[in-house]
């Protein structure tokens, strides 16, 4: 292989320099339940995003991914929205968001908000409206169907399909004014809209254009490939031992997902300046679902979040049931994304966010080797060819929280489950070691600001307990700090905006498949940057033979995570050795 390719002219450049901002961007996602609170009542807020924005410019990102702070009555957290046009009073006032929207322009930082209309609170008054009669106008704004052919409403198995949720149990609950089921893939307070209704499209790409129209950048939507159902909604296959059918195949990537995106595109963001982003969240997609979704050309989504590389470590499909965490799968899987969208699409490259237990647990050796292992994944994630998301507290290096009862929890998907479990006869032991090995709480934990107890996040008590990390490695600690976990993230993102190659750079693997040692190069025009990244507590050889040996040899480091940097790429590696290389610029 030649050293240092010609760069396939895959990407416009017009494009990169002026509407495509994002591939040039680090996005921070914000979970406001957990991030600063400004009032003392133990809830984040806005107030308290905007007391830390000085924090934010210093990391370098471009901008935030606010998870929902519309008015909800907070079954899930705020992904059960009751109002659209309505900032929660926990988390402030109209006044405050504008603020906070104006606070963050001067500092460069974009605001992106969190769309989640697959499905509304069932406090909303669109869903109040729709249960209250079968001949109401909004009625089919929602899923509603009479009980199965030939059984009683509330008897077992009356339910109109026999799928499972997402959070435990079927995904129709009874409605008793009308006597018919309502379908919500979620909780049963999170109803499912009912995207095939045009009216229920344009009501939502109304609300996105007042969005917009108050300043913000873009959103992120939640589980957006699910808004296109099989209008039949047949019965899934029941997996064995299982007692609800999985109704995945009939609910997920459906067939107007493409129509309905395209649709949102147009009646949203075109024709607007500054060109907002459109991320799709997208549980269960496909390499090639992906592809048609953020090809340019066909204007539906400009990325999407996948999951295949987060489920490397438990069983297909049931986040539950954990397996040894696996970084060489973890490689291959980021790999196969990473050559599948090199020609057409945009990845977004993450590993934890607020639905994921802390990835440092997950995939580094926070024991062994806490600051290595923290920025050799960083250096992976944020060199690979995509826009980098990190997930608050990761830049602090924070891990697992450590629950220690069920009263800890708050999260409605562990306490759903654990009920399940046990109500199916599992002993509370087990059900709690199954919950707390993948329970969502592990991510919300707030933000260690100082040392201490409540590490500074709130005067009051928190909703959730803290989870203090070791002397030295909070907020206030690591930033002044070159050597530390946060200073490491604030360089590999001012290197991207720096670096034309890290946004642009052809990606291309250099190290075989089935191994946690990694190489790649991102190689634009004559130049190649190398990036080289052991995940593993054992050391490895990297071959001289990865490129051309006078390559090899000329590269400069650029950055590396030992206390003795290396003098070339090739050779023994550390453990959890992280380094990024460069042809000389020219
Ligand atoms: O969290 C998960 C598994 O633990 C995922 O299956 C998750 O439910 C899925 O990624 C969709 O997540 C999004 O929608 C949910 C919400 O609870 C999540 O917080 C959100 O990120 C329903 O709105």
């Amino acid at each position: 292989m030649s050293a240092v390719e010609k760069r396939r002219p895959a990407r416009s450049l017009a494009l990169v320099d002026d509407d495509a901002w994002w591939r040039r961007a680090a996005i921070y996602q914000i979970y406001p339940r957990s991030f600063n609170d400004s009032d003392g009542d133990g809830i984040g807020d806005i107030g308290g995003i905007i007391e830390r924005l000085d924090y934010l410019a210093r990391l370098g990102v471009d901008a935030v991914w606010l998870s929902p702070v519309y008015e909800s009555p907070q079954v899930d957290n705020g992904y059960d929205i009751s109002d659209y046009r309505t900032i929660d009073p926990v988390y402030g006032t109209f006044d405050t968001f504008d603020q906070l929207v104006e606070a963050a322009k001067q500092r460069g930082i974009r605001i992106i908000m969190d769309l989640v209309v697959n499905h509304t609170s069932d406090q909303h008054e669109w869903f109040r409206e729709s249960a209250s009669s079968v001949d109401s106008a909004r009625r089919d704004w929602y899923w509603w169907r009479p009980p199965r052919l030939g059984t009683v409403a509330g008897e077992s198995g009356a339910e109109p399909t026999n799928w499972g949720s997402f959070f435990t149990g079927p995904t129709w609950s009874l409605e008793p004014v009308t006597g018919q089921y309502y379908l919500h893939l979620f909780a049963r307070e999170q109803p499912d809209l009912n995207w095939e209704r045009p009216a229920v499209r344009h009501a939502v790409y109304d609300m996105m254009r007042w969005w917009l129209d108050r300043g913000i950048d873009g959103f992120r939507m939640d589980v957006i490939n699910l808004i296109s159902k099989d209008p039949d909604l047949p019965d899934g296959i029941v997996p064995a031992g299982k007692r609800h059918g999985d109704g995945f195949p009939h609910y997920s990537n459906g067939p107007r997902l493409h129509e309905f995106l395209a649709e949102m595109r147009t009646e949203v963001f075109a024709s607007r300046s500054g060109v907002p982003i459109a991320i799709g969240e997208m549980p269960g997609v496909t390499l090639e679902t992906a592809q048609r979704a953020t090809d340019p050309c066909r204007g539906e989504l400009d990325m999407v979040f996948q999951f295949d590389h987060v489920e490397t470590d438990h069983a297909p499909g049931n986040k539950w049931s954990r397996t040894a965490p696996d970084c060489a799968a973890l490689i291959d899987s980021l790999c196969r994304w990473q050559e599948g969208l090199a020609d057409v699409g945009w990845n977004s490259l993450y590993l934890g966010n607020h639905d994921q237990p802390r990835s440092l647990s997950r995939f580094g050796s926070p024991e062994r080797y806490w600051y290595r292992s923290a920025t050799a994944l960083a250096t992976m994630i944020h060199m690979m060819s995509g826009t980098p998301f990190v997930y608050q507290g990761d830049e602090l290096g924070m891990v697992n929280a450590e629950f220690e009862s069920l009263d800890a929890l708050r999260d409605v998907e562990s306490l759903n489950h654990y009920r399940a479990l046990t109500d199916a006869g599992e002993s509370p032991g087990n059900a709690w070691r199954e919950v707390i090995g993948a329970s969502r709480d592990h991510a919300r934990t707030p933000m260690p600001w100082t040392d201490g107890e409540s590490g500074g996040f709130s005067a009051g008590t928190p909703w959730i307990d803290p989870h203090p990390p070791a002397p030295g490695r909070s907020a206030d600690h690591q930033i002044d700090d070159p050597g530390s976990v946060f200073s490491w993230y604030r360089k590999l993102i001012e290197l991207r905006h720096v670096d034309p190659i890290v946004a642009l750079g052809r990606f291309r693997r250099l190290t075989p498949s089935a191994t946690s040692l990694l190489a790649f190069g991102r190689l634009l025009d004559d130049e190649m940057m190398l990036v080289v990244v052991n995940l593993s507590d054992e050391s490895g050889t990297l071959e001289p033979n990865l490129l051309e040996e006078k390559v090899v040899y000329a590269m400069s480091l650029v950055m590396s995570n030992l206390p003795q940097p290396p003098c070339f790429p090739v050779g023994t590696i550390e453990p959890w050795e992280a380094s990024i290389w460069r042809t000389p610029n020219t």
